[in-house]
């Protein structure tokens, strides 16, 4: 049983050699992209184990992908070559000062990665893990990968812990479900990871954190993400009524949660217990969380590419070493910071010595 498997599509990333419009940009330089991988080198980067699961085609870009990620400590071998369609590969550019907005093409349509299935994808791999990691992006690929979440993040007797991050990428989606799709996949998953704008444009909803968690009360922990302001965690506390499952390796993911057999979607709502942090839940939905917020770090962002990935590796670090709900977002913040601060997806996350003292601070960077 590893710590944590993700997984969904990469690609290779081809990375600007200057900034403007894609049509400007002369030269690119390979990188590896993939939010689901992105989770799992950082993860793997800070000590972790680690697989990732996913399908990638039978060319040098696939066993680029496989290398690189590999070489970052993740188990790969479940990962499958596809012979039959390609490694799926996009372009993107670097925002100048005058325009902030990154443009990304995608050449990812009928990829080897939009091929997995519930019929291709070895069970075992997948849930032999204490955190399962996904994304709505593999949600948005085809409806075989569509089934294959539904499959994955389905209730049942020793399922994983879930963790989703929502990931809307407009782009991605031909149709108007996508939206109501991602709600659905995030109602099952026991941690969510969104972006406060991110909820507000996929789903018409406020932006502010209360609003996302009243469109999204299921999950037992929902972080929203405010960009440079900080990240807001609601958690509401483990319902001690919940028959635990059969699952052998039972450990307390999260201290005494018994995770393995409940009905996530109708969970009785435990009662109130009083919330920490920010006391301005009035809303009935809320009266049962604890609400932490942690500011974000100062940093000189040079790509915002990557940073909700290593954002949500730095939190579930966290959770699987029981670490309390405002250190879990300040692991998070830390990670982020490692990769805002390089053009690439992938930044290096500070040590797990060095993260927990920067974390234990009291000032400092927090200050
Ligand atoms: O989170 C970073 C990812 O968005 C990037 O690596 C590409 O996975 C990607 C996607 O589908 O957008």
């Amino acid at each position: 049983v590893v710590d944590v498997v993700t997984l969904g599509e990469s690609m290779v990333t081809f990375l600007p050699s200057r900034p403007g419009p894609l049509a400007h940009v002369p030269s690119f330089e390979r990188a590896i992209g993939g939010a689901e991988s992105n989770v799992a080198c950082a993860l793997a980067a800070t000590g972790h184990t680690v697989r990732w699961v996913s399908r990638v085609g039978a060319d040098g870009f696939g066993d680029h992908l496989v290398e690189a990620i590999g070489a970052y400590g993740v188990d790969v071998s479940a990962v499958r070559r596809d012979p039959a369609r390609p490694t799926g590969v996009y372009f993107r550019t670097a925002a100048d000062r005058a325009a902030d907005a990154h443009e990304v093409a995608y050449y990812r349509a009928g990829s080897a990665a939009s091929a997995m299935a519930v019929g291709n994808v070895d069970p075992a791999a997948v849930r032999a893990c204490r955190v399962l990691h996904l994304s709505g992006i593999t949600a948005a690929l085809s409806g075989d990968c569509l089934a294959l979440l539904r499959e994955l993040t389905e209730p049942r007797p020793g399922r994983p812990l879930v963790s989703f991050d929502v990931n809307f990428r407009p782009s991605l989606w031909s149709d108007a479900e996508g939206p109501r799709v991602l709600l659905d996949l995030a109602r099952r998953a026991d941690i969510v990871f969104v972006g406060a704008d991110e909820a507000a444009e996929a789903w018409g909803i406020g932006s502010g954190p209360e609003a996302v968690r009243a469109a999204l009360p299921e999950p037992r922990m929902l972080v929203v993400k405010q960009g440079s302001q900080g990240a807001t965690l609601f958690e509401r506390p483990q319902d001690s009524s919940a028959p635990s499952g059969p699952v052998a390796d039972n450990r307390s993911v999260v201290a005494g949660r018994a995770h393995a057999a409940e009905p996530h979607m109708s969970l009785p709502r435990a009662p109130f217990r009083g919330a920490t942090g920010t006391p301005t839940a009035t809303d009935g939905t809320l009266t049962d969380n604890t609400i932490t917020f942690v500011p974000s770090l100062h940093v000189d962002v040079v790509a915002p590419v990557g940073a909700g990935d290593a954002f949500a590796a730095g939190f579930l670090s966290a959770v699987l070493r029981d670490l309390p709900a405002r250190a879990r977002l300040r692991h998070g913040h830390l990670m982020a910071a490692a990769a805002l601060t390089v053009p690439g997806d992938l930044g290096t996350p500070p040590t797990r010595d060095h993260a927990d003292r920067l974390a234990a601070l009291d000032d400092g960077p927090w200050g």
